[in-house]
């Protein structure tokens, strides 16, 4: 059906009378986005089921990727890019009429996660797909995904999502499949043929029914899978109040959780948690035993990867099973056990590392809570034989402490392998957050610098660029991102670097105008596109750039004349719905943008645009249109960050301190092609352990300082009576936790050398094209293949070239 224009568009036409039931000239928008999604859905299918015949068959070990979250966003037109017609597709609508753009506003974004890392589990998707490896995703399917974002007076207002308001052509619901998930209860335990049985008695079950969307790798035949669960009341249900069952059960997948961890211990967030990993072990283990006779050799076959500790809780689910099910004994198990497990870690800071509250737990999990306990005193035994009598070190190590079960303890002592996500990352865990697991277990701690889907990112969100890089160098670069690196043979070539100024110009356009349609200002786009889009954190310092915004705003205003290079500020970020001071950075930046944006002296010198509602598609129109990538957090806080790779294959300049990823993007570019400024992540440490700043000091004694901070709370901002005092006291009465006094000056001093350089165009033309050809190394098929080799022991199907 997509052989040719001609015959994609008989198709499309039956299709479409067939599917809505009416004939082409009455039909809308939205019925032609249902047609063509079910048509291509149809055209996977073949392939779909083949590959999951070939991996019953070819007994091929196989990756099971657990994430609470999918960032998906929208998936048409990467299926048609992957599939290889795009073109037939785009050529048959056009004739018909109809533009492939806009069938694409009709898609919904997937918006299953809240940030860095549920995109990382979607471009990871694309990347095992597309080197046909054996790998599937299982996660939950919200019926509302984060949170939609509405700017109301400056403050956030947040709607719920709606992504399934008309129904998702991708999935395909596996009724058949539905497995039972058991919660709440006590477990009894009895002698059988002298040996310990436990049963979890009166529990209260919840059916888990699968979703499944196909994965279309990138020219290839696999189609792997992303499985969904959804939690529905099983019939017939032992309760006392059936609606109210019925309401609790909906619920459990009703809301993806703000990443929030200053809101702990919601119960229903543990539910899913268990929900997750204990209908996804079922699936799993029901379709091994069709294929193996028993569990023996699982770790051989199967690898289990944890994407955070969201769902840590695999471990003692196997445990579970292969104990209470399968009648192993406990070392058998948790061999088996140990052997299966692989976990990422994602964060350094202490308090955004999962701890449950035994008593929100115990009741919950009857069962799994004592497996945990028997793991935990198995391993402090085991702890107190290493180290004797260092009564301290146990308590450090062990994975009940203090009335509470640490998630991540619990994921380095079950799993065969922990990895940070960047270099500078998976060192301090080694050194510093993890030292004393890392004493105890160095053979587990390994690197995977962190990648992104190049196909996505680069290829379908710049399709103009992308086709300038394809003439130069050909299409290898679609399949092996590496051979970016022969653009760095058109460093001279003038009328290249024309083309790529040109490029980026007509995507700087097509921003502006996104920006006119949403915020009403008309952003002239020879100005620097400077963008910061992410979460908003006080460790990501949306601060320090604001604060730096407002002194621009004072030198202009005290000096007319002074020598600024016209700049458009660029923001996306939501904040958590409970994070108070995340909400007032939000507020202030908005403020600023009112007072900058309407002062007529200032007029197109500096502009200050904040984008409503952050998201992968509006993400995608944001990448390609960056002239300066700020990623600005405090040294030693962001693990990888992946936005800041996103910009760089775009041609986007980075300005960042040496932190995460930026330290490898720095390794690759050099020091001429990046700009990096503030202080080192030892130094951050060093501060940290040893104490010595004092943030007032920076603020008596740099007169910039003192008057940007000063305006916070002096009357500079109209009708905000001490709005933002708290921000004015986390600088100076909490001593700036996060150093942005500290790098202040520092920053300022980048930035204008930005500008110095952002003039001298055909210097930075050069500077951006070694950023876009050593990105490469940051696609995700990179990391991927790493984690293929390295943990999963997993080989394609096919074999790589
Ligand atoms: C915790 C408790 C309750 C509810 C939600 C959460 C929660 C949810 C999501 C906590 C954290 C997250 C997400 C974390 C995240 O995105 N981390 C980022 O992961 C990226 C991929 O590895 C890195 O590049 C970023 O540096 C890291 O911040």
């Amino acid at each position: 059906m997509f052989s040719s224009k001609d015959q994609f568009k008989k198709t499309f036409l039956k299709r479409l009378e067939m599917l809505c039931g009416k004939g082409f000239n009455e039909s809308t928008e939205r019925d032609h986005y249902q047609t063509l999604g079910n048509m291509i859905r149809e055209y996977v299918s073949k392939d779909w089921i083949r590959t999951n015949e070939e991996y019953r068959s070819k007994n091929e070990k196989q990756v099971y990727y657990f994430s609470i979250e999918y960032l998906l966003g929208k998936l048409l037109r990467q299926n048609l890019i992957n599939l290889g017609i795009e073109s037939v597709v785009e050529a048959g609508l056009d004739e018909l009429g109809i533009s492939l753009d806009e069938l694409e506003d009709m898609e919904a974004d997937a918006g299953l996660g809240n940030g860095g890392l549920g995109r990382l589990a979607a471009c990871f998707l694309d990347s095992i797909a597309s080197l046909d490896l054996p790998g599937h995703g299982f996660g939950i399917r919200y019926k509302h995904g984060l949170f939609e974002q509405k700017f109301v007076d400056g403050y956030q207002v947040e709607l719920p999502e709606q992504w399934l308001r008309h129904g998702n052509v991708w999935e395909v619901r596996k009724a058949d499949m539905a497995v039972k998930v058991p919660f709440w209860g006590q477990v009894e335990t009895k002698m059988e043929n002298e040996r310990l049985v436990f049963r979890h008695i009166n529990a209260e079950t919840i059916t888990a029914v699968p979703y499944d969307m196909p994965v279309v790798g990138y020219r290839t035949s696999t189609v792997n899978t992303l499985r969904l669960w959804n939690a529905e009341p099983s019939p017939f249900p032992v309760h006392k109040d059936i609606l109210k069952y019925k309401r609790e059960t909906e619920a459990v997948t009703e809301f993806l959780y703000p990443d929030d961890t200053h809101d702990e211990g919601k119960i229903l967030r543990l539910k899913q948690q268990y929900l997750l990993v204990s209908a996804s072990i079922q699936s799993i283990l029901n379709s091994y035993l069709n294929t193996y006779p028993n569990l023996e050799e699982f770790h051989q076959h199967v690898c289990i990867h944890i994407n955070d500790t969201h769902p840590v809780l695999a471990i003692p689910e196997l445990m579970r099973i292969l104990i209470d099910e399968e009648g192993m004994g406990w070392d058998q198990a948790w061999y088996i056990t140990s052997n299966t497990i692989s976990y990422t870690n994602h964060t350094t800071l202490t308090e955004a590392l999962e701890k449950w509250p035994i008593r929100i737990f115990r009741p919950l999990l009857p069962r799994i809570y004592m497996i945990i306990e028997e793991i935990n005193e198995r391993f402090c035994h085991d702890l107190w034989e290493k180290y004797p009598s260092d009564w301290q070190r146990i308590e450090n190590l062990a994975i009940i402490a203090h009335d509470q079960v640490k998630m991540a303890h619990l994921a380095v002592v079950g799993s065969f392998s922990v990895n940070g996500v960047a270099q500078l990352h998976t060192e301090i865990l080694k050194q510093r957050e993890m030292n004393q697991f890392y004493q105890l277990f160095p053979e587990k701690f390994n690197n995977k610098t962190n990648g992104i889907a190049h196909r996505r990112w680069l290829l379908k969100a710049n399709p103009k660029l992308s086709e300038l890089i394809t003439d130069k160098i050909g299409l290898a670069w679609y399949q092996n991102p590496i051979e970016l690196r022969r653009l760095l043979d058109y460093q001279h070539d003038q009328a290249f670097l024309d083309e790529l100024d040109r490029i980026k110009h007509d995507n700087k356009r097509r921003l502006a105008e996104v920006i006119y349609k949403q915020v009403g200002i008309a952003v002239d786009v020879d100005s620097i596109f400077d963008v910061q889009v992410k979460r908003l954190h006080a460790y990501k310092r949306q601060l320090l750039n604001i604060l730096h915004i407002m002194h621009l705003y004072n030198r202009i205003k005290e000096d007319p004349s002074s020598d600024i290079v016209p700049r458009v500020f660029i923001f996306g970020a939501k904040a958590s719905p409970g994070y108070y001071y995340a909400k007032k950075v939000i507020k202030l930046i908005n403020a600023v943008a009112d007072k900058v944006n309407s002062d007529p002296q200032i007029s197109n010198r500096i502009k200050v645009i904040f984008l409503e509602n952050y998201r992968v598609s509006l993400a995608e129109k944001v990448f390609p249109a960056a002239d300066v990538s700020e990623q600005i957090s405090t040294a030693s806080k962001e693990a990888s960050g992946t936005g800041n790779m996103k910009f760089m294959i775009n041609g986007a300049l980075t300005v960042g301190t040496l932190d995460g990823a930026n330290v490898e993007i720095h390794e690759l570019v050099g020091d001429k092609n990046i700009f990096t400024f503030g202080l080192s992540s030892e130094e951050v440490l060093h501060y940290y352990q040893y104490g010595g700043y004092q943030s007032i000091e920076y603020y008596h004694h740099d007169s910039r300082i003192k008057q940007v901070v000063d305006q916070l709370i002096s009357g500079f901002f109209p009708n905000v009576y001490n709005e933002f005092e708290p921000i004015f006291d986390s600088l100076l009465a909490e001593n700036d936790q996060y150093f942005v006094l500290r790098d202040f000056a520092s920053y300022v001093d980048i930035q204008q050398q930005i500008g110095v350089s952002f003039k001298k165009r055909n210097e930075w033309q050069k500077k951006s094209l070694i950023n876009i050809a050593n990105a490469g190394y940051f696609s995700s098929d990179r990391t991927i293949k790493e984690y293929a080799d390295g943990i999963w022991k997993i080989k394609p199907i096919k074999g790589w070239d």
